[in-house]
């Protein structure tokens, strides 16, 4: 296979088939990617990769160098205090880009049931009427739109709330709740502790570490019980909650198509990208309008096809099955196609460098909010209050760019998905409709024949393979029987691999969680949808704790920090990532990373983090970039909180060997 242009072959650089393609192609064209770019900016600054850089005074720039004489900054920061404030800013980046999220999503659910929003309505009103009482909305005898806007508003005010608790925070088991409140980390407002983060990391203000962490710890609850839950929730009440047999629209996990093969090269090809699902959800429809199509076929198109990159696409994917074409890392690669007529982008995870890439193509790159505008794109400001209309509009531009079409090299890789497990459906799927329920899992996880429960989430980053951390990690931890929950482009990686089959189950998984998906007809890797719904794996786990209180035969402990739960983001890159981690071991998950750790700088902080936190917060952190040895500290977790209940059988963990991983991928 001949080398791309610095050096490393395209197999060195992605598991994936189609995007090896796409990769020797751009190659070929001398297009700039972003593994480009990381080999351009390689060695990275090993100060900075610590957490050991601050620049936030003009005393500064100080390089932390503990041990020789620059072990201060000009102020007298130590290590620990420059790697907290760094790490903490994480959090607040991370918490405030969801909450943001959750804040638009409010906005437009407020006018939708007020009518002021055309083409947005109240689909779920089962979900409706199950959320509004815990914000203390009353619903007997009321109208939907009235429930929901009271509802809207009440969430809405979570965000610039000043006092008291975040209201979701009930929704975790007590024990969880008395352990914040001891250690007074619940968020009072979403806002509000982002702020309180930039406050106290400017200079001279929180100098301990350990303090900076407590603050760290609230803001990134306020995002997980807070701003990302009011998003899932909102979005699953406004767009359809995935899978969810009950609302007035039946709905069933969605089969869906994945990877860049599913680019049509005689249709309109429109790729969303991003993460908010307010235009998306509208541009599905315009795409469908008889006017469109027929303007399609009129400039010689057989139909218009969406799909998606990144978690816009997953949000379109577990409602309505709309394709999808790829994780972070094909961004670039879909527009090398040449197949790609529109690339509409919201919000997040949007590489400048798109830019660059559509000008070698006839690709229109068109951002479409105020809050994330690209120097060089087409702006073309997306308004709610006639979204129908500006969808339309943005689905015409893209039929007339068709024409305009050159050279087409499009993968033929693509692979079928199934999709959109969330909880409501994993508890029907598992208990029907009648006794819907986790009973039936903490059974299974009890008699062993499933060991554990996994989430594996988060990004793709070029400084490790792409997908090649996730897939040999999400195998073994099945190969293992431990039923695997992802969110995400790591949820990408495993459709694209075909581990989102229920056929998975009988080839890839272990003999008991075999035998629980295929009674149950799920596959053993569950997609729960984007990166704000890392917040229903919060209310998951609350839920399956929730059952030893129904019945104490089925107890798996009384907090989550008792489950076989373990989490990990093997390829993360995004700060999202940071908040999403520290609010998954705040409320009690042991959370492995891979890539790099942004707290080795410091001993102190990273021992409290993966060793003191066990005891403080009852989940701790771990960083591991080798795949097997991050399942082998998944499985151990579970292992070890399977003793600790008392329901731990003597078993092997099965190792992957060369051999095994070659037979794994020859069946599969
Ligand atoms: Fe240096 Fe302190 Fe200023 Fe940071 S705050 S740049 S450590 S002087
Ligand atoms: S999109 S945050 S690259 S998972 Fe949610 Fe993917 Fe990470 Fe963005």
């Amino acid at each position: 296979m001949p080398k791309s242009k610095n050096e490393k072959t395209a197999e060195e650089r992605s598991y994936d088939a189609a995007s090896r393609q796409m990769i020797e192609v751009a190659g070929q064209a001398e297009l700039d990617l972003a593994w480009d770019r990381h080999d351009a900016q390689s060695p990275a600054c090993p100060i900075g990769a610590k957490g050991l850089c601050c620049r936030f005074c003009a005393m500064g720039p100080c390089r932390i160098m503990p041990g020789t004489k620059r072990d201060r900054g000009v102020c007298g920061a130590t290590a620990e205090t420059v790697v907290a404030r760094n790490f903490v800013r994480m959090i607040a980046g991370g918490a405030a880009a969801h909450s943001d999220h959750g804040r638009a999503v409010a906005h437009t659910f407020i006018k939708a049931a007020r009518g002021e929003a055309p083409g947005y309505e109240i689909r779920d009103e089962d979900k409706l009427r199950q959320v509004a009482p815990l914000f203390d909305v009353e619903t007997e005898g009321r109208d939907k739109n009235d429930i929901a806007e009271e509802l809207g508003k009440a969430a809405l005010a979570e965000f610039g709330r000043q006092e008291g608790e975040l209201t979701l925070i009930k929704r975790a088991p007590e024990k969880r709740q008395r352990i914040w409140r001891d250690l007074d980390v619940v968020p009072r407002g979403i806002d509000r502790e982002v702020v309180e983060i930039m406050h106290r990391t400017t200079m001279g203000v929180d100098q301990d570490y350990r303090n900076l962490l407590l603050q760290g710890t609230r803001t990134a609850l306020a995002d997980g019980w807070g701003g990302s839950m009011i998003a899932t929730e909102l979005q699953d009440i406004m767009f359809g909650t995935p899978g969810n047999p009950w609302q007035t629209k039946a709905r069933e996990p969605m089969k869906a198509e994945v990877n860049l093969g599913v680019l049509k090269d005689d249709q309109v090809n429109i790729i969303v990208h991003g993460h908010e699902p307010i235009l998306s959800e509208m541009v599905v429809i315009a795409s469908r309008d008889p006017e469109l199509l027929d303007l399609a076929e009129n400039v010689g198109a057989k139909g218009i096809n969406i799909s998606g990159i990144c978690c816009t696409a997953n949000e379109i994917l577990v409602r309505h099955g709309i394709p999808v074409a790829g994780n972070f890392l094909q961004q670039e690669l879909s527009i090398a196609t040449g197949a790609v007529e529109m690339m509409m982008v919201d919000v997040q995870c949007i590489m400048q460098s798109l830019t660059r890439i559509v000008a070698d193509f006839h690709t229109e790159l068109v951002t479409t909010t105020s809050k994330a505008k690209i120097e060089g794109a087409t702006h073309f400001e997306f308004d709610e209050d006639d979204a129908l209309t500006s969808a339309k509009e943005i689905v015409r531009r893209a039929i007339l760019n068709y024409p305009n079409r050159q050279g087409v090299t499009i993968p033929e890789d693509k692979s079928e998905a199934i999709t959109g497990f969330s909880g409501d459906y994993i508890k029907y799927m598992l208990g029907g409709s009648f006794r819907s329920s986790y009973w039936p899992l903490n059974s299974n996880i009890i008699d062993g024949r499933i060991r554990g429960v996994a989430g594996v989430v988060g990004c793709n980053n070029p400084a490790v393979p792409h997908d090649a951390i996730h897939i040999p990690l999400v195998e073994e931890l099945i190969a293992n029987d431990v039923l695997v929950v992802q969110t995400g482009c790591a949820a990408i990686a495993s459709a694209k691999a075909g581990l989102m089959q229920p056929e998975t189950a009988v080839l890839k998984a272990g003999k008991g969680l075999a035998e629980v998906c295929e009674t149950v007809g799920i596959p053993p890797v569950l997609h729960a949808g984007s990166c704000v719904d890392n917040s229903r794996v919060l209310v998951a786990l609350s839920d399956i704790v929730g059952v030893g209180k129904e019945n104490s035969r089925l107890s798996l402990g009384d907090d989550i920090s008792d489950l076989p739960v373990a989490g990990a983001a093997p390829e993360w890159m995004s700060e999202k990532a940071i908040a999403i981690g520290q609010y998954f071991v705040a409320s009690g998950v042991y959370t492995v990373f891979g890539v790099s750790f942004p707290t080795l700088g410091s001993d102190k902080l990273t021992e409290l983090l993966f060793e003191e936190y066990k005891d403080i917060v009852g989940g701790n952190w771990a960083f591991e970039p080798d795949p097997s040895k991050m399942a082998a500290l998944m499985i151990d977790h579970i292992d070890e909180k399977r003793r600790a209940l008392g329901i731990e059988k003597a078993r092997e963990r099965t190792l992957f060997d060369m051999d095994m991983r070659r037979k794994l991928e020859a069946e599969g």
